[in-house]
């Protein structure tokens, strides 16, 4: 028997400069919260890249000439047939000042610094990978918001 599952392609950019990253504090909706790069869902005629780009400048204000793409993460829920595809880019550089906005307030962390006990369960294990410029895919399974109960990292040479 198929099983009927729905993917939704989402989006996260972590500008990283000086030694330190740009998160923001997610004000409402989904990981309300908690701490995260900017991100969105992909919209219906737009890359993946644009969406990136758009939710970045909608959400702190900045644009960036170069976008990596620097891994891709399956995230899914325990009963719920939804597996969330994240594509997460890292940005070297950026134009503009970071500005709260509605949905996230800005805030920069010294790689030591970041607050993984506020963030998803999942960044910490790949967030190394991500500050070394190392390509990875991840798998998560939560139960909840909060408990992985299954997970896969991988290093891998194209995203
Ligand atoms: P809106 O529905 O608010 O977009 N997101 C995750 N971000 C990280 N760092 N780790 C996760 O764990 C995540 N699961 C989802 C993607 C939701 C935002 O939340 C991000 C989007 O940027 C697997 O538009």
């Amino acid at each position: 028997e198929n099983e009927v599952i729905s993917k939704k392609l989402l989006t996260i950019v972590y500008v990283v400069k000086d030694g330190k990253v740009l998160l923001g504090l997610k004000k409402r909706g989904f990981g309300a919260g908690n701490w995260n790069g900017f991100g969105g869902k992909v919209e219906t005629g737009e890359t993946i890249e644009q969406a990136a780009r758009r939710e970045l400048e909608e959400e702190c204000a900045l644009t960036v000439d170069r976008l990596e793409k620097i891994g891709v993460v399956d995230q899914e829920f325990v009963n719920d047939p939804v597996v969330l595809e994240i594509h997460i880019f890292k940005a070297d550089n950026y134009h503009g000042n970071p500005a709260e906005s509605e949905e996230m307030k800005p805030k920069w962390f010294s790689a030591e610094d970041i607050p993984f006990d506020k963030m998803w369960a999942d960044d910490k294990y790949w967030m190394p990978y991500l500050l070394k410029n190392v390509r990875f895919y991840g798998y998560y399974l939560f139960e909840g918001f909060h408990t992985i109960i299954k997970q896969k990292l991988v290093k891998i040479d194209d995203v």
